[in-house]
């Protein structure tokens, strides 16, 4: 059985959730409040956490690429798979940094330069290409792209308005069969954040 734990919300958690969603995988969803001994039981005291049997591992990048290779969603070329896990990355940077935007220079940063400029290069790799990571097949990096911007909603609005083919990414994965009935589902629309 695998399980993916996490706490309770979408954050670093939901790409895993996602990617495990996406090909089917019965998976235990454990939603967990961080305690000292939670924390002082886990390898780098923080989570997300994957766990397969005796296999366990932390770090959410680690745990989507381990994800995506095992699915075959990973990218079919080393350069591919390398764009792919750098796309996620950013996908991350957007989700830390409007988390941990404290005041109004934070904020401004984020709105006007981080937002801007990760948006921006994914909407002109999407204008490129059909898949973000520029390969025949989408990746994970096209579900972190969906998965990050759904869960802050004010970048999801802003997506709407201004990145035309980020927007039609979204649209795909709104309206995919099993992404979109997922989201659908009471263990998604359950999450806080
Ligand atoms: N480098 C880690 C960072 C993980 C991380 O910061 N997780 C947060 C939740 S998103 C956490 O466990 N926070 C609870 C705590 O630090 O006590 C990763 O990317 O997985």
């Amino acid at each position: 059985m695998t399980e993916l734990i996490y706490l309770n919300g979408k954050g670093r958690g939901q790409i895993a959730r996602n990617i495990l969603a996406l090909f089917g995988v019965e998976f235990k969803d454990t939603r967990v409040s961080m305690t000292p001994e939670l924390k002082e039981s886990l390898e780098y005291g923080v989570l997300p956490k994957l766990i397969e049997g005796d296999f366990e591992l932390a770090e959410g990048i680690a745990i989507y690429r381990y994800l995506a290779e095992k699915y075959n969603f990973s990218g079919s070329t080393l350069q591919e798979r390398a764009i792919a896990e750098s796309i996620v990355s950013a996908s991350l940077t957007i989700l830390v940094d409007y988390h941990t935007a404290r005041n109004d220079q934070d904020q401004e940063k984020l709105n006007k330069v981080t937002i801007p400029k990760i948006l921006g290069h994914w909407e002109s790799r999407l204008s490129k290409f059909s898949n973000a990571a520029g390969g025949t097949n989408r990746t994970y990096a096209d579900l972190s792209i969906f998965t990050i911007i759904e869960s802050l909603s004010s970048v999801a609005q802003l997506v709407s308005k201004s990145y035309p083919n980020i927007e039609k990414l979204m649209q795909y994965y709104y309206n995919h069969d099993i992404i979109g009935k997922y989201y659908k589902s009471e263990s998604i629309t359950s999450l806080p954040w």
